[in-house]
C-alpha cells in the first residue's frame, strides 16, 4: 500500500520527513532515517514480527514541566497531528534530530538542544526560561506504541490511510518504536501555543492528573500513560529536590 498523506496538514507532513537518529537497543547511534521510511520499513512486511527481528529504534525525549506551585503542564495534541491526534499528553514530546547539536551526547546535550527547541516550536516558551542545564534527565525508557486508527480519533477522516499493515490490516501512521529520555523541569514559563501542534493545554496537581485518567471520556497518549503509570508519581513526589536523584542509566524496557 502506497503512502498517502495528502489528506494530512502540510506542515505536519512536511514533519514526517525530518531525519530523526537510528539507535540500537543501547541507546549506540546507528545511522539516521525520517519517521515516514522508518515507518514504511516496518509496515512492509508483518508489523510486529519485523519489530521484533529489526530492533531499530529512533532516539525521542519526553519533557515534564512544573510551575512554581509543582503543577505539571500538560498538552492535548492537536487534531492536525498525524499521530495520536486530540490526546493529552505530557508537556513536550519528539525526537532529537540527526544534526550536529542533537546528536552530542555528552550530557545529553543533544537531547536538551532538540528539547528547547520543541518546547519553542509547540508553546512558544523562549529558550531564556528553560536553560538547558535547568533540565534533571533522569532515565530511558524503551518502549513501543504503533500510532493507528484505532487510537486516533481522526474526525472527519474516516478512510485516511499512510500504511496499512500487510499482515495485521491495522493502519500505522508511525511506529513509535524508541528510546525515550525522560527530562524534568521546574520553570516558569509564557506560553504562545502553536495551534497546529497543540489543541489545549492545562496545568494539574497529580489528584487533577489522577482524575482525569479515571475519565474514560479524556484520551491519553499511550507512554504518557505508561510513564504515569510507573515513574511519574514517585518522582514528581521529589521535585524539590529532584537535582539530588541519581540518574538512572538502565534502559527500562516497557
Ligand atoms: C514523539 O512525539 C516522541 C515521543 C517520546 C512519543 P511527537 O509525536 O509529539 O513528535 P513530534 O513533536 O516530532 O511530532
Ligand atoms: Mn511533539
Amino acid at each position: 500500500m502506497a503512502p498517502d498523506l495528502k489528506e494530512y496538514d502540510e506542515e505536519q507532513v512536511r514533519l514526517m520527513e525530518e531525519m530523526c537518529i537510528l539507535v540500537d537497543e543501547n541507546d549506540k547511534n546507528i545511522g539516521a532515517d525520517s519517521k515516514k521510511t522508518y515507518t514504511d520499513k516496518y509496515v512492509k512486511g508483518h508489523l510486529m514480527s519485523n519489530i521484533e527481528s529489526t530492533k531499530l529504534l529512533h532516539r525521542a525525549f519526553s519533557v515534564f514541566l512544573f510551575d512554581d506551585q509543582n503543577r505539571l503542564l500538560l498538552q492535548q495534541r492537536a487534531s492536525e497531528k498525524i499521530t495520536f491526534p486530540n490526546m493529552w499528553t505530557n508537556t513536550c514530546c519528539s525526537h532529537p534530530l540527526n544534526i550536529a547539536s542533537e546528536l552530542i551526547e555528552e550530557d545529553q546535550l543533544g537531547v536538551r538542544n532538540a528539547a528547547v527547541r520543541k518546547l519553542d516550536h509547540e508553546l512558544g516558551i523562549k529558550p531564556e526560561q528553560v536553560p538547558l542545564d535547568k533540565f534533571k534527565y533522569l532515565t530511558r525508557i524503551h518502549y513501543l506504541a504503533p500510532s493507528d486508527g484505532q487510537w486516533g480519533e481522526h474526525e472527519g477522516k474516516e478512510d485516511y490511510k499512510y500504511c496499512i499493515c500487510a499482515t495485521c490490516k491495522i493502519r500505522v501512521t508511525y511506529v513509535f518504536f524508541i528510546v525515550d529520555y525522560i527530562l524534568f523541569i521546574k520553570a516558569n514559563v509564557t506560553l504562545d501555543v502553536s495551534p497546529n501542534e497543540i489543541r489545549d493545554v492545562k496545568y494539574v496537581t497529580p489528584q487533577e492528573l489522577k482524575d482525569m485518567f479515571a475519565d474514560p471520556n479524556v484520551p491519553m497518549t499511550p507512554w504518557f500513560k505508561l510513564i504515569c503509570n510507573t515513574f511519574l508519581f514517585k518522582w514528581w513526589n521529589q521535585l524539590d529536590t529532584i537535582e539530588s536523584v541519581e540518574v538512572d542509566n538502565t534502559i527500562h524496557r516497557l
